[in-house]
């Protein structure tokens, strides 16, 4: 079965490639632009479930002055002529001002005829002034089924109810609202639904590529959880000795062990951008909260720490150690976890056994160096944040986020204040269970870790 074509239109500036950027997940699709009239071509795109192309999406340059438009069409009649719709616009694009003075308007009126169906992008900040009324009444002409996109629904005092009405006096009753920029979680179901709805016979192909969304969605959500996991899982293990000398000599292993924690994190959130295919460089158009790729926050500042909610605990000492914690080692991971605890449980100290003095000889002297509880809390927090973010994002968002917005959910006030998961816990004493570390292996015991783990940000 052939595609169903959909020709994507509207008044100039209303958000017609940013819908298009939001439906194909492409950052790079076509320009936007604040600027009116960013759009001069027709440009396609295909959507699908599989291999099969369900959706041939056109994007459109937008329309402009549609009252001239609308005159043009008319002066075009004989006096006391009538023509139904489709045959007006086909005189008009038969006419030589479709080639001259209109020729951006007739690329347009000619994909809406080349398609099954429009989305007519509308800006619903705006109200329902006479030109758009003849731009739809234009459209209308074309004789092919139109589905209004109302766009820009979150903007406080819009049109809507307006819009709405106007469109129905139209005929036009199906409506979706859509916002391009931050789209519901469920707003590309919708708007599939509403066109399986209009156009019986693509039905079963949309249900196809609402299905095959979903599971991607599904996916991507799934893979997002368990690199954050990981990246706990891998923070937790982590662990560095050093000598114990006195604390200015700790000050360069405890800056070091700092950023490889940032940049450990970093690559998390390059990993995540990738997987929802934002461009590393581009985060800040994308609006996220954060700086080319990172957070603006450091990490191991009160104020990462303060944006996400998590009030300084008696395990976050402020100033130089902020965010590590410094033990002097008696668990002795540095030798293997079991090995130390086996000496020290069997007694092997207080009976003097050699084999347990040596080793724990070889532990004097030195001190261990990991991060704090609060840092993971952070970590988890922040994922959790831009995880919720890049679900939500269109991929013509150029705003800010409002960071915080997620903060109030269950899941983020467990991370915030419950106990830390068992399996951080646990990671504590299996250094090997780091990725970041030397002695890293990828033990079945750590992979169920991690499985677990990232079920607690869903
Ligand atoms: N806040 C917000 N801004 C949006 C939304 N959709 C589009 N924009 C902004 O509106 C402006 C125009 O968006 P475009 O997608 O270029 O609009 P267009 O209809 O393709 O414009 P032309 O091609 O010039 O006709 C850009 O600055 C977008 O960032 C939205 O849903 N919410
Ligand atoms: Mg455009």
């Amino acid at each position: 079965m052939t595609a169903l074509k959909l020709a994507v239109v509207g008044h100039t500036n209303t958000g017609k490639t940013s819908l298009l950027r939001t439906l194909t997940r492409d950052v790079n699709f076509g320009e936007v632009s604040a600027r009116p009239s960013a759009t001069r071509h027709v440009e396609g795109a295909r959507l699908f479930a599989g291999d099969e192309a369900v959706v041939e999406l056109y994007d459109t340059p937008g329309l402009e002055d549609a009252l001239s438009l609308l005159d043009a069409i008319e002066a075009l009649l004989a006096p006391g002529e009538r023509l139904d719709g489709p045959a007006r616009i086909a005189r008009f694009l038969a006419s030589p001002q479709a080639h001259s003075r209109f020729e951006q308007e007739a690329k347009v009126l000619r994909q809406v005829l080349a398609s099954d169906a429009g989305l007519v992008v509308i800006d619903v900040r705006d109200p329902v002034l006479a030109k758009y009324r003849d731009e739809l009444s234009i459209l209308a002409d074309c004789g092919k089924p139109l589905l209004p996109v109302l766009n820009f629904v979150h903007t406080p005092d819009n049109h809507a109810e307006a819009w709405r009405e106007a469109l129905a006096r139209l005929g036009l009753h199906s409506v979706i609202s859509f916002d391009t920029v931050a789209p519901e979680i469920d707003g590309e179901q919708r708007l599939f639904a509403k066109l399986a709805v209009l156009l019986d016979r693509f039905a079963p192909a949309l249900q196809r590529l609402m299905l095959a969304r979903q599971n991607e969605a599904d996916a991507r959500l799934h893979t997002a959880t368990q690199l954050v996991a990981a990246l706990l899982i891998d923070v937790a293990a982590y662990r560095v000795s050093v000598p114990n000398a006195d604390e200015s000599a700790l000050q360069t292993p405890i800056e070091q062990l700092r950023e490889k924690i940032r940049q450990h994190e970093a690559a998390c959130v390059h990993e995540l951008l990738k997987l929802y295919r934002f461009r590393t460089d581009d985060v800040t158009l994308s609006g996220l909260p954060m700086l080319n790729g990172r957070w603006d926050e450091d990490l191991f500042s009160p104020e990462a720490l303060n944006q996400m909610g998590i009030r300084l605990g008696q395990g976050l000492v402020a100033g130089a150690v902020a965010g590590i914690s410094i033990d002097l080692i008696v668990g002795g991971l540095t030798l293997g976890a079991a090995t130390v605890a086996g000496a020290l449980a069997g007694g092997l100290w207080q009976l003097g056994n050699t084999y347990g003095e040596r080793i724990l000889g070889k532990l004097r002297g030195y001190r261990s160096l990991t991060v704090d509880d609060n840092i993971l809390r952070l970590l988890a927090l922040r994922q959790l944040v831009l995880v919720h973010a890049l679900q939500q994002r269109g991929h013509a968002a150029m705003q800010p986020l409002e960071p915080t917005a997620q903060l109030d959910s269950q899941t983020a006030k467990r991370w915030r204040e419950g106990a830390l998961p068992d399996e951080l816990k646990k990671a504590r004493s299996h250094a090997e269970w780091s990725a970041m570390s030397p002695a890293f292996s990828a033990t079945e015991t750590r992979d169920e870790a991690i499985k677990r783990l990232a079920k607690l940000f869903s």
